[in-house]
């Protein structure tokens, strides 16, 4: 095996991994997310697919995340999070602010 084979080698999960994020499963029901804490691995880019399974649209958002997103009833929906140093970040419902609350946790 010469050195650029070697390297092509070592270097194709690390690529995989990259153009293929870890996909998360996230749901909204009854105008909460389930699960509420969701646990991701520090220093990775996730993928979180989110399913929202009531019958008015929700908007996931997340100051700490710098993300925001409408999801239509009844539609899945994918925001890439990440990479994430570990911590805490709250996210919520706009639309039921109420009671939509959860947290991702990188870890
Ligand atoms: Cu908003």
């Amino acid at each position: 095996m010469n050195r650029i084979t070697l390297l092509a080698v070592l270097c194709l999960p690390l690529a995989a991994f990259a153009a293929d994020p870890a996909e998360v499963p996230l749901t909204i029901k009854n105008h909460r997310f389930e699960p509420a804490e969701v646990r991701i691995p520090a220093g990775q880019k996730v993928k979180l697919m989110i399913h929202n399974q009531d019958s008015t649209p929700e908007e996931f958002e997340s100051h700490e995340l710098n993300r925001e997103k409408v999801i239509p009833a009844g539609a899945k929906s994918a925001i890439f999070i990440g990479p994430l140093q570990a911590g805490k970040y709250p996210f919520f419902g706009e639309f039921n602010e109420a009671t939509a609350r959860g947290v991702v946790i990188a870890e």
